[in-house]
C-alpha cells in the first residue's frame, strides 16, 4: 500500500437550513472525528475539514416559510450547527461556510476554468416558469396532482403520499408551490458536465482500482455506472447561490452540488491562508500526490462524492482524488425514519441542553450502533442500557476501582511493580494485542468493532481485579497488592489512550485524574505509562447511571411529535365542497346491530361484520382491524351507509355498505354509535 505523507479528512457539509441531528452525527461526524483523532494521536499529519452548505433550494424554502432572507437562515443555522459540533468535540481544523468570500471566489474560478476550457456542454431546455413571479422553478418548488395516486399536492420530484419518484413534467396541473400560480414552459440555457465522457475513466478508477471501498459504496457506484452516465446540469435558475461567471447568465447560479464539494478545497485554503505557519500552503493538501483524501459522507451523497465531484476534479486536473469514501447507511430512530421536515429527530442542540455533560454517552451509543453496513436503529432504551451496563458498569467501574484502591492503600501514588505471576503476564499479553487490533479496524474504517475492542480493555481490567481480589490480599500479602494495583493503573492509562478517539471527554477527565499530560498512541500496550512514585489526582466518577424518568422524558417527547404530526396531517384535510340537500338525501344512513364480527384471514386491516339492518342480514367489511378487537364490537349498534354500491375485495369478499367512524386528529379510528338503543334499521336523518 502506498505510504502517504499526510491525510486530508473531509466530512459532508450539512445544509444550514436546520439544526443537525443524531443521524448526521452517527453517519458522518463521529466516524470522521474518530478517524482524525486517531491519526493525530499517531503523530500523523492530518487536516480535518468541515463547513456548512449554505446554498440550494432548501435554504430558500426555509427562508420563505420563516419570512426572512436566505442569508438570515444560514447565519442562524450555521452558528447553531457549528456550536453543536464544537460541544460534541468534533475536532475540525476548520469549520467554515459556503457563503464565505473565499469560497465564492474559488468556486466561481473553478467553474470559469472548466467553462473556458470547453469542459461543459450547453443545453437549452423547456422548464416550468411562473410568469407572474418572473422565475423558473426547481423541482421541489413545483406542486401538482400526482399522476399515480392523484394526491393533490405532490412535489415535482416526489409524491409524499404514494412515494413515487416523479419529474415535474409528469405532474397534472403543476403550480408554483409558494405563490400558487399556474406555470408555463419556457426555454432556458444551462451548462452540463458530460459525465458520459468520464464514464470509461470512472469505471477503471472505481471498479478496478478501488475494490477496497465499502461494499455499499462500491455497489452504488457500480449500479450508476452500469446504468450509463448522462450529462448533469451544474447551473440553476435561482437567485440564491454563486452567480454563474459567464456573460448572459444573469439570474443563474451554480448548482449547489457543484459548489458545495469545492467547499472542501476553499475551506482548506481559508484556513491555510489564515494560519500559514501552522498549516502550510493549502496546495500541498490538495495538489500533492502524497496527500491521501478521505471523504466521510452519508449514503445519499455517494454519487456526488464518488462520481460527480471526482469528474469535476478530473476535468479541472489540478487536484488529488479521494482515496476512500467511507459512507454510512442511515440511522433510524425508535424504528422510524428520522425526518427533518417532520421534526422527528433527536436534535443535537436540544440533546446538549437536556443531557448536559453526556456527549460521550451519545458518541459511544452512536458508534456502538453505527449504521456501517446496513441501516440501524437508535432507541432511548438501548442508550440507557449501554450507558448503565457498559460505560458505568464496565469502563467507569474499572477505573474507579483502580483509582480508589490506589488512594486507599497508597495515598494515590503509583506503587512499585513486584514479580509477575502467570496471571499478570496473561493479562498483559491480552492487553498488548489490543493496539494492533484497534489499529487494524480503524484503518479499515470499522469504527464500531474498533470501539468494542478498545472497550474490551476495561473488561479485561475488571476481570483482572475481580480475580485478584486485592481488597482481601491487602491483609495477607500487601506486597502482592502493589503489583496488582500497578498493573491496574497501567491498564487505566491504556484505556485513556485507546478510547481518546471515541470518547474524548471522558478520556480527558481520566487523564486529568492520572496526571497524564502527554500521551501518544504508540504508548498503547505499554505497562510503563505511569511512573512508579507518580502522584495521581482525586478519583471522580467517569459516568453516571441514567434513570428511567430521564429516558421516559425523551420517549414522550418523540411520541408527542408523532401525535402532533398526525394531528397536523388530519387537520390539513379541507372541508369538502358544498353539496345540495338533494344530494344529501340520496344517502341512506341506518342503524345496524352487529351480529358477528371477525378478522379476515390474510387481510390484516379488515374486519368482517354481519349486520342486522332491520330487514335482513348483510355483510360489511371495514378497514378498522388495527383499532378494535372483534369482541369489542359484537352486539353493538353502529351507523352505516345502507345504499352504497357493493364493493368487492381481492379475496372475493363483498361489502354491502360502510360503517361510519370518526378519525381522530392523531389518526386513530373510532366507530360511531348511538346514546340509546333503537330498532335495527332505524334511519338516521
Ligand atoms: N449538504 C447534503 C447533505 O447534507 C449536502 C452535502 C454536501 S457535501 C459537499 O446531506
Ligand atoms: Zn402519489
Amino acid at each position: 500500500m502506498k505510504q502517504y505523507k499526510r491525510t486530508l479528512v473531509t466530512s459532508a457539509l450539512p445544509y444550514a437550513n436546520g439544526p443537525v441531528h443524531i443521524g448526521h452525527l452517527a453517519g458522518v461526524y463521529v466516524p470522521a472525528d474518530i478517524y482524525s483523532r486517531y491519526l493525530r494521536l499517531k503523530g500523523k499529519d492530518v487536516l480535518f475539514v468541515g463547513g456548512s452548505d449554505e446554498h440550494g433550494v432548501p435554504v430558500t424554502i426555509r427562508a420563505r416559510q420563516e419570512g426572512c432572507t436566505p442569508q438570515d437562515v444560514v447565519d442562524r443555522y450555521h452558528n447553531i450547527i457549528k456550536k453543536s459540533f464544537e460541544e460534541f468535540g468534533i475536532s475540525f481544523d476548520v469549520y467554515s461556510r459556503t457563503t464565505s468570500k473565499t469560497h465564492h471566489q474559488f468556486a466561481s474560478d473553478f467553474f470559469k476554468k472548466l467553462y473556458d476550457e470547453g469542459k461543459f456542454v450547453e443545453i437549452e431546455s423547456e422548464q416550468y416558469y411562473d410568469e407572474q413571479a418572473g422565475e423558473f422553478l426547481t423541482d421541489r418548488n413545483i406542486r401538482g396532482e400526482c399522476p399515480r395516486c392523484h394526491a393533490q399536492e405532490a412535489y415535482g420530484d416526489q409524491c409524499e403520499k404514494c412515494g413515487s419518484t416523479l419529474s415535474p413534467d409528469e405532474l397534472i396541473n403543476p403550480y408554483n408551490a409558494i405563490t400558487g400560480n399556474a406555470l408555463v414552459k419556457k426555454s432556458t440555457k444551462h451548462w452540463y458536465l458530460p459525465l458520459d465522457k468520464y464514464q470509461p475513466w470512472l469505471e477503471e478508477w472505481i471498479l478496478n482500482e478501488h475494490k477496497e471501498w465499502r461494499p455499499n459504496v462500491y455497489g452504488q457506484c457500480k449500479s450508476w455506472l452500469d446504468g450509463g452516465l448522462r450529462p448533469r446540469a451544474v447551473t440553476r435558475d435561482l437567485n440564491w447561490g454563486i452567480p454563474v461567471p459567464v456573460e448572459g447568465a444573469e439570474g443563474k447560479v451554480l448548482y449547489v452540488w457543484f459548489d458545495a464539494p469545492i467547499g472542501y478545497i476553499s475551506n482548506t485554503k481559508e484556513l491555510c491562508e489564515n494560519q500559514p505557519e501552522k498549516y502550510g500552503d493549502w496546495k500541498q493538501w490538495w495538489q500533492d500526490d502524497d496527500t491521501r483524501l478521505i471523504h466521510f459522507i452519508g449514503k445519499d451523497n455517494i454519487v456526488f462524492h464518488c462520481i460527480v465531484f471526482p469528474s469535476m476534479l478530473k476535468a479541472h486536473g489540478d487536484f488529488v482524488l479521494p482515496d476512500n469514501v467511507p459512507s454510512n447507511e442511515f440511522l433510524n430512530l425508535e424504528g422510524n425514519k428520522i425526518s427533518t421536515s417532520k421534526n422527528y429527530a433527536v436534535w443535537l442542540n436540544e440533546y446538549l441542553e437536556e443531557m448536559p455533560g453526556k456527549q460521550d454517552v451519545l458518541r459511544y451509543v452512536l458508534t456502538a450502533n453505527a449504521p456501517e453496513t446496513r441501516d440501524n436503529d437508535f432507541t432511548w432504551k438501548d442508550y440507557q442500557a449501554r450507558n448503565n451496563n457498559e460505560l458505568v458498569a464496565i469502563y467507569g467501574n474499572f477505573v474507579n476501582r483502580a483509582l480508589q484502591l490506589t488512594k486507599k492503600y497508597y495515598q494515590s501514588i503509583v506503587p512499585a511493580l513486584g514479580e509477575l505471576t502467570a496471571h499478570d503476564k496473561e493479562t498483559i499479553d491480552e492487553f498488548k494485542d489490543v493496539k494492533q487490533k484497534v489499529e487494524s479496524l480503524l484503518d479499515q474504517f470499522k469504527f464500531r468493532d474498533a470501539q468494542k475492542e478498545a472497550m474490551n480493555l476495561a473488561r479485561i481490567g475488571n476481570k483482572y481485579i475481580a480475580d485478584e481480589e486485592p481488597w482481601k490480599l491487602i491483609k495477607t500479602d500487601p506486597e502482592r497488592v502493589k503489583t496488582i494495583i500497578y498493573i491496574s493503573l497501567q491498564l487505566t492509562a491504556n484505556l485513556a489512550i485507546a478510547l481518546e478517539p471515541f470518547l474524548p471527554f471522558s478520556s480527558k477527565k481520566l487523564r486529568d485524574m492520572l496526571n497524564m499530560d502527554s500521551f501518544l498512541w504508540e504508548q498503547l500496550g505499554s505497562m510503563e505509562i505511569l511512573a512508579v512514585g507518580k502522584q495521581l489526582g482525586e478519583p471522580q466518577l467517569l459516568f453516571e447511571k441514567i434513570e428511567d424518568d430521564v429516558i421516559q422524558f425523551q420517549m414522550d417527547k418523540l411520541a408527542a411529535t408523532v401525535a402532533a404530526n398526525a394531528a397536523k396531517a388530519a387537520k390539513a384535510e379541507p372541508i369538502k365542497p358544498v353539496i345540495s340537500f338533494d344530494d344529501f338525501e340520496k344517502l341512506d344512513i341506518r342503524v345496524g346491530t352487529v351480529l358477528e364480527c371477525e378478522r379476515v384471514p390474510k387481510m390484516k386491516k379488515l374486519l368482517r361484520f354481519l349486520i342486522d339492518d332491520g330487514l335482513q342480514k348483510r355483510t360489511i367489511v371495514s378497514g378498522i382491524a388495527q383499532w378494535y378487537e372483534p369482541e369489542q364490537l359484537k352486539g353493538k349498534q353502529v351507523l352505516f351507509v345502507a345504499n352504497l354500491a357493493p364493493r368487492e375485495f381481492k379475496n372475493g369478499l363483498v361489502s354491502e355498505g360502510m360503517i361510519l367512524s370518526a378519525q381522530d386528529w392523531d389518526g386513530s379510528i373510532h366507530v360511531t354509535g348511538l346514546e340509546d338503543t333503537v330498532k335495527a334499521g332505524s334511519q338516521v336523518c
